[in-house]
């Protein structure tokens, strides 16, 4: 069969490096064919997980970001400062995760959808016009946010004007001021040359981002036993070729901007300066106890528990 896989960005961009792996090694290990849609062929990140949801499409990559109105709790994935720095460790995290890997899938196959894996995509960093060393540079900024309710207060607790738009708005907005700034990992900064229209990038270090690859559980479920164990073979082979391949690839990202605009500035905050950031954490955190649907509390500490067992575990 020919099964149709959608993703949020290029074919070159992150969901799109893993997605040619996964790709790869499902038509190695069996007689089916995977067709990629990039970004910008089926629609927006909304589209793409109705077409989903109905069996339209076979897989798709949906990050936490655009799913939060869909399964409210995945939207911990906005708790400010939660996610650890450390690439590592976080790949770790992603692998051995409880939170992840029991408790996410059945609130994704409530939505019709088998989870087969999260991951991350780097360091999160703000775009803006005015260079940011404090919240109260970001007082009236209208920051694009992706839409997902918990990210619009994090952005509120951080002094913003939050903005939620859909991803094929952020470059136009930027360009015509109906935004002032964003905030996306170095290597989509990057790739989609929102540099050109920003002025100063803020390494803040509040946050990873997450994405989501699900397949349309009817299908998954109606599938023999040796092809879904297929899949997920060929999941997990994505999933170490995604961690490998960015190594290294958020100091590249920024050298490349910095070559393609050198009047862009790109600032690391001190510990000192992040400290006001950092203190949002925990009304964004009880703000989430509230909206995160029924499973929020019990996940979010879950997510601590897995989380310190992969910090004790690296001896950090
Ligand atoms: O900001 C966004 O909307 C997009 N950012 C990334 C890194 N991937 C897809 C998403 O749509």
């Amino acid at each position: 069969d020919t099964w149709r896989y959608a993703f949020e960005e290029a074919m070159d961009e992150v969901q799109g490096i893993f997605a040619q792996k996964f790709k790869e090694e499902v038509e190695a290990n069996s007689d089916h064919t995977v067709q990629l849609f990039p970004f910008g062929t089926l629609g927006e990140s909304a589209d793409i997980m109705e077409q989903a949801q109905s069996g339209i499409l076979q897989f798709v990559d949906q990050s936490p970001g655009f799913t939060g109105a869909l399964i409210p709790e995945a939207q911990v994935f906005f708790v400010p400062y939660l996610l650890p720095q450390d690439e590592e460790q976080l790949a770790t995290f992603f692998e051995e995760s409880e939170a992840i890997n029991e408790m996410f899938p059945p609130l994704y196959e409530e939505q019709g959808l088998k989870l087969l894996t999260m991951f991350p995509e780097g360091e999160v960093m703000m775009t803006t016009q005015e260079p940011v060393t404090s919240p109260e540079d970001l007082n009236e900024v209208k920051f694009r946010v992706m839409t997902n309710p918990l990210l619009v207060e994090s952005y509120q607790a951080f002094g913003a004007t939050p903005t939620p738009l859909p991803w094929g708005e952020v470059y136009g907005g930027l360009q015509t001021g109906i935004i002032q700034g964003q905030e996306n990992p170095a290597f989509f900064i990057e790739s989609t040359k929102m540099y050109e229209v920003t002025e100063h990038i803020t390494r803040t270090g509040h946050n990873n981002f997450t994405t989501a690859v699900m397949a349309n559980l009817d299908f998954f479920e109606g599938l023999p036993e040796e092809e879904q164990t297929m899949i997920q073979d060929a999941i997990d082979v994505a999933f170490d070729h995604i961690i490998d391949y960015q190594e290294g690839l958020t100091e590249e990202s920024l050298e490349k901007i910095k070559e393609a605009k050198p009047s862009i500035t790109i600032t690391t905050l001190s510990e000192e300066e992040r400290q006001p950031f950092m203190e949002t954490a925990d009304e964004v955190e009880q703000e989430f106890l509230e909206i995160g649907g029924d499973q929020a509390e019990a996940i979010l500490e879950q997510m601590k528990e897995d989380l310190e067992a992969v910090a004790s575990s690296s001896g950090s």
